[in-house]
């Protein structure tokens, strides 16, 4: 299939995943296109089946705002003629779906372009129910020719807030186990056991709650913890560390292109999220051995299961969660069974290899579907 692929270019969970899914895809022989504003950061430069296409906004004094939105439905209409797409599947609900949805519109007497968008969180939960994006939302996705969810409560909250009767597909993150791996045992023994928090630092993710997690373990276990990624929580989080006397154990490493290479030197993962869709860090951490202790919101509990492979504490209750990682820290037999059964889980419910098939099937299907054009 030739497939055009439309996301956030920039750090977050929807644009990793769709450039993800964009690489695997092209592995598998498809050829993809992908269509954004700027370069994503997980696409290599050079990659035989898979092209990226700038979306240029033209400014004009008239325009308090430029109309992204515009540029990039010119832009998907336009590389979808020229190389004879057969689908576009856009990340993230605004404003993708619409220019989506106004691309297959500027096409539709001379192809089919039908279109699938993936829900990712934010986009339902947060932006979407904005009064002013709430009714834009819900038609773009109406007019979708397909729609995913990256976890079943997302499907359940978006067929409520929107009220959507048209059937939406299931289909959950993923990760690659072959580059998500533990590392060699012994490797790193003997520094300090480290936690690891790995966002966009935006309030949504609580990264707060990371540093009173350590200022409280540290009081019993000598630990470190890294902040990964960067983002407006940052710097009070930067502040509560100086403030509650943690400073020097905290590293803020700020955005990371190789998270493979971080995490298998991590003893465990902070997620304290106030909502989380499906909750992709953790994934990521658990196929590498390292088990997650997170809040028990949104998609979390899909992916993590509480006292198997992982912790599942409430938000903002951070000394439940600190007893978690003090536990995870002292007991190298429960720390051993979590690593191991975080590893199982992420080969045989969430590798890549079982879940990009599920996509496949679903272009197909979105595919055969679409009205055929008059008098084709
Ligand atoms: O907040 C982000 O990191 C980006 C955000 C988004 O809405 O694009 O991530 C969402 O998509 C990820 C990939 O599907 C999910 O793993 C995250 O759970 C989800 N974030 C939220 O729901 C807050």
């Amino acid at each position: 299939m030739r497939i055009g692929i439309t996301c956030y270019p920039t750090y977050g969970g929807s644009g990793i995943v769709a450039t993800e899914l964009g690489l695997e895809l092209a592995l598998r022989g498809h050829e993809i296109h992908f269509i954004s504003y700027a370069h994503p950061i997980r696409l290599p430069v050079e990659s035989e089946q898979v092209h990226f296409h700038e979306v240029e906004v033209a400014n004009y004094p008239l325009f308090a705002y430029p109309p992204y939105c515009l540029a990039l439905a010119g832009r998907m209409a336009e590389v979808a003629e020229r190389y004879e797409l057969d689908l576009l599947h856009v990340h993230y609900a605004l404003p993708h779906a619409v220019s989506a949805l106004l691309a297959r519109q500027m096409l539709a007497a001379r192809r089919n372009l039908p279109f699938v968008t993936t829900l990712h969180g934010t986009d339902i939960t947060l932006v979407g129910q904005e009064p002013s994006y709430f009714a834009i939302t819900k038609y773009s996705i109406e007019s979708s020719d397909g729609i995913t969810t990256v976890s079943q409560y997302l499907n359940d909250r978006t067929r409520e807030v929107f009220g959507i009767e048209k059937p939406m597909r299931t289909i959950h993150n993923f990760v690659n186990c072959e580059l998500y791996h533990p590392r060699e045992p012994g490797t790193g023994a003997g520094r300090r056991p480290r936690l690891i928090h790995i966002s966009n630092f935006r309030p949504v993710k609580r990264p707060a709650d990371c540093i009173r997690i350590l200022a409280e373990v540290s009081k019993t276990v000598d630990c470190e913890l890294w902040m990964v990624g960067d983002g407006p929580e940052r710097g009070p989080c930067e502040r509560l560390a100086r403030e509650l006397g943690v400073s020097q154990r905290v590293e803020f490493c700020g955005k990371q292109d190789h998270i493979e290479r971080l995490l298998p030197g991590a003893s465990v993962l902070l997620l304290p999220s106030e909502h989380e869709a499906f909750g992709l860090a953790a994934l990521e951490a658990m196929a590498c051995g390292v088990p997650p202790v997170a809040t028990r919101v949104g998609g979390v509990a899909e992916l993590v299961r509480d006292g198997v492979d992982g912790f599942l504490e409430a938000t903002g209750d951070t000394a439940a969660q600190a007893a978690r990682v003090a536990r995870l820290l002292t007991d190298s037999v429960l720390h051993r069974r979590m690593s191991e059964a975080a590893q199982l889980a992420a080969r045989t419910r969430f590798d890549s290899r079982r879940i990009i098939p599920q996509y496949e099937d679903y272009y197909r299907e979105v595919i055969g579907n679409f009205p055929a054009r008059a008098g084709v």
